[in-house]
């Protein structure tokens, strides 16, 4: 495996500015523009760098965690060049470049993309001894083949749970009747519907993944879209902010992830509110991880 992960700073600008250095960064930003799948609203090609602009206005301190989770380092590094090319050699071109940083103990942060670019960087986590994945999502995407394609934005999770030996899909709110019927096939893979994401439930979610390798994908459509307007299959009824950054605390603090994607955001020309949400909610993780007693400089308190 190539060592060399390090590449100069982005043309397009780093996320929240940063200014660290790769060696010198716990964290590593990695956009990938690629949306040659979506069926409808395609454009998230252009969602890393709409995050990454969005995220220069952001302020670093935490008022939640009452800590400024920059200091751990954050480094961008260009986008993966991707576009137009077949969904199997992007998800080599993730794979390598995640597995890459992985081996250099730094914690990847894909930036999406539609949801196949979560391929590639679970199956570098995968060797690095992730079993478990987490999937937030609006969408089951458990269909063996979507018009005619085995990769694609609505086989994703079917795929990713081959590659993974447990997959917990949370906050799923439309389904085929045919995903359905392989679901309920799959011992391994469960479903958490939008409707029982209750407390009881999160809880329970909370001891499930207490202290395991986990690979953590959000596609942000799990959302309401009345955050996330602008993202390839908007479905109503989704979760409020506070919802997902609650579970995303509960499962960072209580597992130990080793890689996260959020993906399927497709920026809206003139609209800003959105990009400047998903920028938060990826440094809101970012922020969850680092205090995480078991990953992070903080010693955050959170309540067991
Ligand atoms: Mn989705």
């Amino acid at each position: 495996m190539s060592l060399n992960c390090r590449e100069d700073s982005p043309a397009h600008g780093c996320f929240l500015e940063a200014p660290f250095n790769y060696n010198e960064a716990r964290y590593v930003i990695i956009g990938v523009p690629y949306d040659s799948t979506s069926s409808w609203g395609v454009g998230s090609r252009f969602g890393p760098s709409a995050i990454i602009e969005a995220s220069r206005y952001m302020d670093p301190y935490d008022i939640e965690l009452d800590c400024i989770p920059l200091e751990s380092g954050i480094h961008t590094m260009p986008e993966l060049s991707v576009m137009g090319i077949a969904p199997t050699r992007m998800i080599d071109a993730v794979y390598s470049k995640v597995a890459c940083v992985l081996s250099d103990g730094k914690v990847p942060v894909i930036l999406g993309g539609e949801h196949t670019v979560s391929l590639g960087a679970i199956k570098a986590a995968r060797e690095f001894g992730v079993e478990y994945l987490v999937v937030l999502d609006a969408h089951a995407d458990f269909y063996d083949e979507y018009e005619g394609e085995r990769f694609s934005h609505a086989t994703v999770t079917m795929r990713a749970s081959e590659i993974v030996s447990r997959t917990l899909v949370m906050g799923v709110r439309t389904i085929g009747w045919e995903e359905k019927k392989l679901l309920s096939d799959r011992e391994d893979v469960r479903v958490l519907y939008r409707e029982s994401l209750r407390d009881q439930a999160i809880s329970e979610i909370k001891k499930e993944v207490k202290g395991r390798k986990m690979y953590l994908s959000v596609d942000v459509d799990v959302l309401d879209p009345c955050y996330v307007p602008c993202v390839s299959t908007p479905e109503p009824d989704g979760l409020s902010w506070r919802e997902l950054t609650h579970i995303l605390r509960e499962i960072i603090h209580s597992s130990e992830v080793i890689a996260m994607d959020f993906v399927e955001f497709s920026p809206c020309h003139g609209m800003r509110s959105d990009s400047y949400s998903i920028a938060r909610l990826v440094y809101k993780a970012i922020g969850y991880h680092a205090t995480n007693p078991r990953n992070g400089n903080f010693g955050y308190n959170s309540n067991e």
